[in-house]
């Protein structure tokens, strides 16, 4: 077995995995960074495309925002739509803040780039990840990578693994609460080339359920609409997911979508999760594997974001400071957040869903709130302080 040691060991190269081995590279923090799947599978894996002004900034200030900036298109506010009419929410005028649409697969490509050519290590398809001696002041992580057992020794370990991941699992059931809601329903989302009809986003609840239209670049159209959670996804060729989305999202103005070839689709079941706490002896949890929110706010990498800086923040003040307050308050300090996050997500998931089963008396409720929502200044700034992300008060560590 080759033993090998760093400071901090991180398990998992998604969003939240990388953008902490940068902040911690910049503070001259050690970490290697372990993914069991291959460089292409995490680049392709398509998921979120919203940003908010506190994930652009973190983005920035590790230095990663040339692209960014490039490519990044800055949207103003969304569109809610339902009864066949398309209503704003102006997020610059009732916020003074905007959100950045920008592909969760090219914040990941950006920050592989930069840890590649740092010095500091990245190892893709390692097998077999466990973790251990999480309470020791050595805590060990085991993987085997072409072929070696290999054993790093370090003072944390940073579980970025996903909800799916073997971090959060590896601490004792009875040291951490699960709270968990299991949505009734998925998303069938696809990408298309075909040109953005519209400059925002437009999220829209209709008899027949809910229909996001977003984008991905002036060519890349991103559509998603509610399905079964067992749907089968060869039963939605493609002309019936166009037929699908142009009748849940026409308004009556004569906006419709722009249809092209479809090249990804996929189903995306759907739920709300936290742990709590974060954080086992000296392992912290970040990102999806901490918590899950249903897509409807846009908040899920966001919120891995925000639970990077806080952590990164702790650790240098540890390494520089030798305090451990910060890391002592982790888990109180991010779930506050979280929860706030939930709230938010499930409030616009409930709100623009049909539940199985809805009665009449339901659907016409959320109506209601639509109406309510988009004729009100105050639901309107409500909606839009959330959406375009509540301030972090954790200085951003670099
Ligand atoms: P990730 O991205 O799941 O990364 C975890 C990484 O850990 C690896 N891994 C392991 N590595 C080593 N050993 C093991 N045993 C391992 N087990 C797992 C995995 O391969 C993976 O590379 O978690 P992270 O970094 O916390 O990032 C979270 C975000 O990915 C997630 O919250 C968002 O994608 C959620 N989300 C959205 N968030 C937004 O902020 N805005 C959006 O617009 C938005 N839209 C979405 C979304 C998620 C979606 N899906 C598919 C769930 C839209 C969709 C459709
Ligand atoms: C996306 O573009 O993938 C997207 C946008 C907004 C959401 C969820 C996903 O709420």
């Amino acid at each position: 077995m080759a033993t090998s040691r760093t400071q901090v060991a991180i398990i998992g190269a998604g969003p939240a995995g990388l953008m902490l081995g940068r902040l911690l590279e910049l503070n001259g923090i050690d970490s290697v960074i372990l993914e069991n799947r291959s460089k292409d599978y995490v680049i392709d894996r398509v998921r979120a495309g919203v940003l908010e002004q506190g994930t652009v900034d973190l983005m920035n200030a590790s230095g990663i925002g040339d692209r960014l900036s490039r490519e990044g298109l800055r949207h103003d506010g969304v569109w809610l739509a339902f009864q066949g009419d398309r209503h704003h929410i102006d997020f610059r005028d009732l916020t003074g803040k905007s959100i950045v649409v920008y592909g969760q697969n090219e914040v990941v490509k950006d920050y592989i780039a930069v840890r590649e050519a740092s010095a500091h290590p990245l190892h893709f398809e390692v097998a077999d990840v466990s973790v251990d001696q999480l309470r020791s002041a050595a805590p060990k992580v085991r993987y085997v990578k072409d072929g070696t057992v290999q054993e790093l020794s370090c003072d944390f370990i940073a579980g970025c693994d996903g909800f799916h991941g073997i971090c959060r699992a590896t601490i004792p059931a009875s040291e951490l609460h699960l709270y968990e809601k299991i949505c009734p329903f998925a998303w069938l989302g696809i990408l298309a080339t075909a040109a953005p009809s519209s400059e925002e986003l437009v999220y829209a609840l209709h008899e027949r359920g809910f229909a996001l239209f977003s984008m991905r670049s002036p060519q890349i159209t991103r559509l998603y609409l509610q399905c079964l959670p067992d749907e089968d996804i060869a039963q939605w060729p493609d002309r019936r997911i166009w037929e699908e989305l142009q009748t849940r999202l026409e308004t009556a103005d004569g906006w419709r979508i722009n249809e092209g070839p479809i090249f990804q689709k996929g189903i995306t079941p759907m739920r709300s999760f936290v742990a709590d706490p974060m954080r086992y002896g000296n392992l912290f949890l970040a990102g999806d594997a901490a918590h899950i929110v249903p897509p409807t706010g846009a908040k899920g990498l966001n919120l891995a974001a925000a639970d990077v800086r806080v952590l990164a923040h702790a650790f240098v003040s540890f390494y520089k400071r030798s305090q451990t307050e910060e890391l002592d308050q982790y888990s109180a300090n991010c779930l506050r957040r979280i929860w706030k996050a939930q709230r938010f997500s499930w409030s616009m998931t409930s709100m623009l869903h049909r539940f199985s089963g809805d009665a009449d008396f339901d659907y016409h409720r959320q109506l209601a709130e639509l109406d309510y929502i988009t004729g009100s200044r105050a639901g309107m700034t409500s909606l839009a302080e959330n959406y375009v992300g509540l301030p972090i008060e954790t200085p951003i560590p670099v």
